[in-house]
């Protein structure tokens, strides 16, 4: 079977009706910014399905806005923290935190895919401004977006959030048991010291029933990210564009992108010479260079001063981009954030790289993003050298990496595997 029939097959097999699994087992709930990944994949062969994904996802959306991170469509004991642990207190059972907000740039995506979605992508569009405006009220500090959990940026044990991990006391976190490692090898997984504090910021925000006012004075973890920041750059430029063919008012949405583009520039480190995440508690760089350091281009920020130390990492990886600097102290290729290269951020990465005509990175990146699934199937992520496939396997948002990018064109270009 070839690489496109075996994508759809685990986005087939991974779809519960109506929403998709990352995977089976480590993963067995609707993810907000996989599902946005499984919504554009579905839409290269089954439209109708894709359109239904983001629908679902928008239909767990709080009262003030926020779209969770997990929505617990149907309890499942294989995955620990659960709805009982995060009582959150949307319309369907949820976690109380969100995720990148790339499902904008998604719908985008799918109504050139499919420009007969239209009607379900403007009845969409109010509910992801909502959303965005969402981060804008809460989640801003000098017009950079932060993240209030680790698991909030997707890059779950990233280095970025060491020093705010360490302020956190964990010690009253009390008992618990964890799914993820009897899923999937501990050593490529984050450790007890991170989960502690995972679990301790989730009980911090039962605390005051996830309320933003007070978690933005009480949560001791807040950090400005590159992730948020650049994804919802990018993702308030599609909003406004299609709000523009739908005649809606954007002049909103046109105020949060300069907003964010001013934000954005308070991330840049002259030190790392790269963008870096900031701890807002301490107003302290965190000294990262990370994959989504090179988000700036996918936010449309044609930033020539990013690109040494972006280029300089590609070269010291053999598989796309290393989600940590491979020449940093601390860079472990198999463990998770912390090393191994990712196909969706390849993919927003080399996709922005290509909008601002950095073309030959791209392709790079694109090249290599096609051969890890040509040599080694759609896992979650890879090791940056050998391309040995780990984590999670038949992954969902991998597969639609490969429908949606990294197959096309790449069945001849690479090769066969
Ligand atoms: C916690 C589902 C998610 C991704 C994240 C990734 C991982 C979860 C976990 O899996 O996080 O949200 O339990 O490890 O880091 O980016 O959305 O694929």
């Amino acid at each position: 079977m070839d690489l496109t029939a075996k994508a759809r097959d685990i986005l087939r097999q991974n779809d519960k009706g109506g929403y998709t699994l990352p995977t089976h087992g480590l993963y067995p709930y609707q993810w907000n910014w996989d599902s946005a990944f499984a919504a554009w994949g579905f839409t290269t062969f089954n439209p109708d399905r894709g359109w239904t994904e983001l629908e679902t996802l928008l239909s767990g959306q709080w009262d003030d806005g926020m779209v969770p991170h997990i929505i617990f469509h149907k309890v499942d004991p294989g995955y620990f923290p659960g709805p009982d642990v995060w009582q959150g207190r949307g319309p369907i059972p949820s976690s109380g935190i969100t995720q990148p907000p790339v499902a904008a740039s998604f719908m985008a995506k799918m109504l050139a895919l499919d420009p007969s979605g239209a009607p379900r992508a403007k009845a969409l569009w109010p509910q992801l401004k909502r959303w965005h405006r969402w981060f804008m009220d809460w989640r801003l500090d000098d017009g950079a977006a932060c993240v209030t959990h680790p698991w909030e940026a997707g890059r779950d044990n990233a280095p970025d959030w060491d020093s705010a991990m360490r302020a956190i006391n964990a010690d009253d976190v009390g008992a618990y048991t964890r799914r993820d490692t009897s899923h999937v090898d501990p050593s490529m997984r984050p450790t007890k010291y991170d989960y502690d504090r995972y679990l301790k910021l989730v009980q911090v925000g039962v605390s005051v029933n996830w309320d933003q006012a007070r978690l933005r004075d009480i949560n001791p973890f807040r950090v400005a990210d590159p992730t948020m920041t650049f994804t919802l750059l990018r993702a308030n430029r599609d909003l406004a564009a299609m709000g523009r063919t739908f005649g809606e008012d954007i002049s909103d949405i046109e105020d949060w992108i300069a907003t964010l583009e001013a934000g954005a520039e308070t991330l840049w480190n002259p030190a790392t010479a790269g963008y870096d995440s900031r701890n807002v508690r301490t107003g302290e760089f965190n000294g990262i260079l990370s994959n989504a350091s090179a988000l700036c281009w996918y936010a449309g920020i044609n930033d020539k001063r990013a690109l040494p130390a972006i280029d300089r990492m590609l070269k010291a990886a053999d598989y796309g981009l290393a989600s940590y600097d491979p020449k940093a102290e601390g860079f472990e290729p198999l463990r998770y954030w912390r090393g191994p290269t990712w196909p969706i951020m390849n993919y927003l990465v080399a996709s922005g790289m290509e909008e601002q005509g950095i073309t030959d990175l791209a392709a790079r990146i694109k090249t290599d993003t096609a051969r890890l699934m040509q040599q080694n199937g759609f896992a979650e992520y890879y090791h940056p050298h050998t391309g040995a496939p780990a984590g999670g396997g038949t992954f969902t948002w991998t597969a639609a990496v490969w429908l949606g990018w990294a197959g096309t064109h790449a069945e001849t270009e690479v090769g066969p595997s």
